[in-house]
């Protein structure tokens, strides 16, 4: 009995963690050999495609029968969702954002598709299955989907992203971002990633920082961007003189608040946003530009 109730028992654990295997914010659906989330926070078309995308998935679209009921069980009643089928690249080329054509056994909603006012260029689904187009920039709930890849394994750090490092000297994993984005753009992609934007709370941890920027050289980055410097989690809040953490703490609260000589600087038209230069050395930075980051990931904590 007692060995019966191990051996169930050890089923159900593998179950949990091959239903677990991607994130744990996911449901692995047979019939769609992959994970979806419901993102129940309406978004517009682009916030939903680039917060899946982060998350490691892609908006999902009704591409076949399967995938509209998994869909559809998803979605609550009298729900619109917007799908991934758009015609943002070529007005009324509509593609899945896999580059999948419309499914041809489509159903419209009444009266749809429209292209109402020349300015619809994004699928929405209704509770019923059926498909319209509406504006992109509207918000909608929506849902992601992962395809299931039997070689992707959660690694030491929670993540089935490799791009996260362990580092012994500090118990955190870091990930630096070479595609450049704004300091909120660079949150998103952490948070969405199961991290944050990187606090230093020590001279050991500006030691790591140091070395994580030794093994991303600027050649090893492409683009028109100041690569010696990347965001990370301190911000004003739009004031000038006061830096907080992304958890609310004064820098010397966190364990670290050493500035580069002459920094902060508040440079012309307001500099809002914390960064760090490969020195380790902090620095004030303009929010809307595009620059490097840094995240930074507890390994304990699965990806939610
Ligand atoms: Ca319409
Ligand atoms: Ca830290
Ligand atoms: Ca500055």
């Amino acid at each position: 009995m007692f060995l019966l109730s191990f051996f169930l028992l050890g089923i159900i654990v593998c179950v949990a963690s091959a239903d677990n295997s991607f994130r744990c914010d996911y449901t692995y659906d047979d019939d769609v050999n992959g994970y979806l989330k419901y993102q129940k926070i309406p978004a517009n078309w682009h916030d939903a495609r680039l917060r899946c995308h982060l998350e490691g998935a892609v908006l999902a679209s009704p591409t076949n029968f399967r995938m509209k009921n998994a869909m559809l069980r998803m979605t609550r009643a009298n729900v619109d969702i917007f799908t991934g089928y758009h015609a943002t690249f070529s007005k009324e080329d509509y593609h899945s954002v896999e580059g999948l054509p419309i499914d041809k056994y489509t159903q419209w909603a009444a009266g749809e598709p429209d292209n109402w006012d020349n300015n619809e260029d994004c699928l929405y689904m209704t509770s019923s299955g059926n498909l319209g187009d509406m504006d992109c920039k509207l918000t909608r709930p929506y849902i992601c989907y992962k395809k299931y890849n039997p070689n992707e394994r959660r690694n030491q750090c929670g993540t089935i992203d490799n791009d996260y490092h362990y580092y012994n000297s500090t118990g955190s994993c870091y990930k630096f971002h070479k595609v450049p984005r704004t300091w909120s753009r660079a949150y998103m992609a952490c948070t969405a990633e199961g991290g944050y934007l990187t606090i230093i709370n020590s001279k050991t941890e500006a030691k790591a920082i140091v070395e994580i920027f030794a093994q991303n050289p600027a050649i090893s980055m492409v683009g028109n961007f100041w690569k010696d410097v990347a965001y990370v989690g301190f911000n004003d809040w739009g004031e000038h003189g006061e830096y907080l953490t992304i958890e609310g703490q004064t820098l010397k609260e966190a364990g670290y608040d050493l500035f580069s000589p002459g920094e902060p600087n508040n440079s012309t038209t307001g500099e809002y946003c914390g960064s760090v230069y490969r020195t380790a050395l902090l620095n004030d930075l303009w929010c809307e530009n595009h620059y490097a980051f840094i995240c930074e990931k507890d390994p304990k904590s699965l990806v939610c």
